[in-house]
C-alpha cells in the first residue's frame, strides 16, 4: 500500500487518514450504493433462508409445498446472485479506484449501470414474490417463469458486464495518469481474476438466458440438457469469481489486521492465474450424472482439470495463513509454533473473519467439494443435502464471511463512521462461522443417509410407497436446524451492525488515535500495521522458506490428513452401495 499520508486531497479526492490511499467522490458513492443493497439483498434472502429452514426442519414443516420452492427461489436469487454480485460490485471499484489511488473511468456509466442491475433485480423480485417464476434459481428447463424473470436476470447481467468493463478501464487510466508505481498490489491482480472469469461467465449468461427469455415468448425451441451445460458455464464459473474475490479479500484482511506479508508474489499470482486457466472445465462437475455426456469426457474435465483450479486454491490456502505467521513472526511473535496464533486479534471482527473463513472453507467446503465433484463418488452425493451442506460452506461461510469481515473495515476507512455495537461486532464472525459449521455439517451428514435437497417433505406423506431413514437423520436434521438459526442470528447481528454503523452511527472525525478510536472500530484501523512493516520484510519477500512458517506447515499437514481420510472414506461408502455377489 502507498504511504503518502498526509498529501494534500486534491478536488474530488480525499486522503484516506488510515491507509494514506487517495480515495476519488465516486468510487465512494459508486461503493456505498453497491454495498448498501447488496445487504438489503442479504436481508431478504436471510428472511427467506428462515422460512426455507423451518420448512425442512420436519419437525416444524412450516411452509406449504408451493411456498417453499416460492421462498427457496427468492433465497438462491437474493443471496448468491444479488448479495454477492452486488457486494463484488463494490469490490471491483474498491480493487481498481481506490487501491490504485485513481479515478473511477466514466463514473456516470457506473451509475447506469447500477440502475440497470437494480431494475433487472427489482423485475427478478417482482416475477418470484408474484409466484410467476417458482424455478428455483438454477431455473431448469422446462420449467418456466415469467418472461420478465429472464429479462429481468439479463438487465442484471448487462450492468454486470458493464461495471467489469468499468473496472478494466479505470486500471487504463490509473496506468495512464500514473497513480501507482511498479506493479498493480496482489489484491488488485485478485480482482482483476474476478473480473476476467466474469467476462466468460457473462457470455455463458448472454448464451443462455437469451434464448431462454426468447423460449418464455414461445419464439425458439430449448433442449433441456443444452440449457444445463450452458447454465453450468454461468453457474458454476460465477462461483470462482466468488472464490477469486474472496481470496482477494483474505489478502487485503491480513495485511489491514496484522501487517501480513506476501510471502511470494509469483506464486500467489500464478494461482489466480490458474482458476481464470481451468474454471469453464470444471463446470462439468454439474454434469457427472447427467446422459448425455460420456465417461471420458466427465473424468477429463472433473479429475484432471478441476484438480487444477483446486491446486489453486491449496496455493491461497497456503500462502494466506503463511503471510500471516511471518507478518507476526517479523513483528516479534516468534514463540514457539503457535505463539503467533495465539497472539493474534482474535477480537479484531476482520481478522477473526479471516481465519473462520479460510479454515472453513478449506476444511468443509473444499475437501467435500473436491470429493463429490469426483465422476465416480458423484453417484452417492448428486442431489442429496450433501450438495447445499458443501456451499454452504463454500460461497457462505468462505466468501460471504470474508465479505462479512472485510465490511467491518469499510465502515470507518469508507463510510468514514464508527462501527456500531462494536461489542456485538467483535462476536458475530463467531456466531455466524459456528451457526454455518454446524449447519453445513449436518446437512452433509444427513446427505450420506440419502437425504434429498430441494424436497419439501422427506417423509413421503401420501406416496404410493414408503421411504425409510436412518434413525440418525431425524437427529441431523434437528442438528441442521439448530446450526441455521445459529447462522441466521450471526447474520442478523451483522445486518443490524452494518444498517445501524452507516444511517445513525457515529462519525470517525478526523482523529486516527488509539485513544479516540478504540472499542468503536477494529484495531487495525488506527493500529495500521501494514504501513510498519520490518525492515527484514523485504528480504522475506525473496527468501521467505518453508521453516520460517512451521505453524502454517502444521496446519497445512492436519488438512492433508483431514482430505485424504474423507476422500477414501467415501470410496469405501460407494463400495457399500455397489454390493459385488
Ligand atoms: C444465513 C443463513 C442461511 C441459512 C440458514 C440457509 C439455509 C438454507 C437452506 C435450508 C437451504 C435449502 C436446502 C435445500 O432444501 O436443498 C438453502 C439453500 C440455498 N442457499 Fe442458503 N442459507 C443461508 C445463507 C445463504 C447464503 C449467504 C447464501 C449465498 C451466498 C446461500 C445460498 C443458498 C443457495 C444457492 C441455495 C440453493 C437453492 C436451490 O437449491 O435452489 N445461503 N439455504
Ligand atoms: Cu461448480
Amino acid at each position: 500500500m502507498s504511504t503518502t499520508t498526509g498529501a494534500p486531497a486534491s478536488g474530488a479526492f480525499r486522503v484516506c487518514p488510515t491507509t494514506g490511499l487517495k480515495v476519488h467522490r465516486d468510487a465512494d458513492a459508486l461503493i456505498k450504493a453497491n454495498a448498501v443493497v447488496a445487504t438489503v439483498a442479504l436481508l431478504v434472502g436471510g428472511l427467506a433462508a428462515i422460512l426455507v429452514l423451518l420448512t425442512r426442519w420436519q419437525a416444524v414443516h412450516l411452509l406449504d409445498e408451493v411456498w417453499f420452492y416460492r421462498v427457496l427461489t427468492i433465497h438462491g436469487m437474493n443471496m448468491l446472485i444479488f448479495f454477492i454480485l452486488f457486494f463484488e460490485m463494490a469490490v471491483l471499484y474498491f480493487a481498481s479506484a481506490v487501491l490504485l489511488n485513481s479515478r473511477v473511468a466514466a463514473p456516470r456509466v457506473g451509475w447506469v449501470a447500477f440502475a440497470l442491475m437494480v431494475l433487472g433485480a427489482g423485475m427478478v423480485e417482482w416475477t418470484m414474490f408474484a409466484g410467476k417464476a417458482d424455478v428455483l434459481f438454477t431455473s431448469y428447463v422446462p420449467l418456466r417463469a415469467h418472461p420478465l424473470f429472464y429479462l429481468g436476470v439479463i438487465l442484471f447481467a448487462v450492468g454486470a458486464l458493464v461495471v467489469v468493463s468499468i473496472f478494466f478501464a479505470t486500471l487504463v487510466v490509473a496506468k495512464n495518469e500514473r497513480t501507482y508505481e511498479g506493479s498493480v498490489p496482489l489484491v488488485t491482480f485478485g480482482a482483476i481474476t474476478a473480473a476476467i472469469i466474469a467476462v466468460i461467465t457473462l457470455v455463458h449468461g448472454a448464451a443462455i438466458y437469451i434464448p431462454t427469455f426468447l423460449w418464455s415468448l414461445d419464439l425458439m425451441p430449448m433442449d433441456a440438457e443444452v440449457y444445463r451445460m450452458v447454465w453450468w458455464g454461468l453457474g458454476h464459473s460465477s462461483q470462482q469469481i466468488n472464490v477469486a474475490a474472496m481470496v482477494a479479500i483474505w489478502y487485503l484482511l491480513g495485511a489491514l489486521t496484522v501487517g501480513a506479508v506476501v510471502v511470494n508474489e509469483k506464486i500467489s499470482r500464478t494461482a489466480f492465474v490458474l482458476y481464470i486457466l481451468f474454471i469453464s472445465m470444471a463446470s462439468a462437475h454439474h454434469l457427472l450424472v447427467d446422459p448425455g455426456f460420456g465417461p471420458a469426457w466427465k473424468i477429463v474435465n472433473t479429475s484432471y482439470f478441476m484438480y487444477m483450479a483446486v491446486l489453486a486454491s491449496m496455493l491461497h490456502g497456503f500462502t494466506v495463513p503463511a503471510g500471516v505467521e511471518l507478518g507476526m513472526r517479523l513483528r516479534g511473535f516468534t514463540q514457539g509454533v503457535f505463539g503467533w496464533l495465539r497472539r493474534a486479534p482474535w477480537g479484531d471482527p476482520g481478522f477473526s473473519a479471516l481465519v473462520l473463513s479460510v479454515v472453513v472453507f478449506g476444511f468443509v467446503g473444499g475437501i467435500t467439494g473436491v470429493t463429490f465433484g469426483t465422476e465416480q463418488i458423484n453417484i452417492i452425493a448428486h442431489n442429496t443435502l450433501r450438495i447445499p451442506g458443501h456451499f454452504h460452506a463454500t460461497v457462505v461461510s468462505g466468501t460471504a464471511m470474508a465479505f462479512m469481515g472485510i465490511t467491518y473495515y469499510v465502515i470507518p476507512l469508507i463510510f468514514r463512521k464508527r462501527v456500531a455495537f462494536y461489542g456485538m461486532a467483535r462476536w458475530q464472525p463467531y456466531v455466524f462461522a459456528v451457526g454455518m459449521l454446524i449447519f453445513s455439517m449436518a446437512m452433509t451428514f444427513a446427505g450420506t443417509f440419502g437425504v434429498p435437497r430441494r424436497h419439501w417433505d422427506i417423509t413421503f406423506t401420501n406416496a404410493p410407497f414408503d421411504v425409510a431413514y436412518s434413525p440418525a437423520v431425524d437427529l441431523m436434521i434437528g442438528v441442521m436446524a439448530v446450526g441455521g438459526l445459529l447462522a441466521a442470528l450471526g447474520g442478523g447481528m451483522y445486518i443490524l451492525v452494518t444498517v445501524w454503523s452507516v444511517f445513525f452511527g457515529k462519525p470517525l472525525g478526523e482523529d486516527c488515535t488509539d485513544a479516540a478510536l478504540a472499542g468503536s472500530v477494529p484495531p487495525g484501523v488506527y493500529a495500521r500495521p501494514f504501513l510498519e512493516l520490518p525492515e527484514e520484510d523485504v528480504a522475506v519477500e525473496v527468501h521467505g522458506r518453508l521453516g520460517t512458517m512451521p505453524g502454517t506447515m502444521v496446519l497445512v499437514l492436519v488438512f492433508l490428513a483431514a482430505f485424504v481420510l474423507y476422500y477414501f472414506a467415501n470410496w469405501k461408502l460407494l463400495s457399500f452401495v455397489w454390493r459385488v455377489g
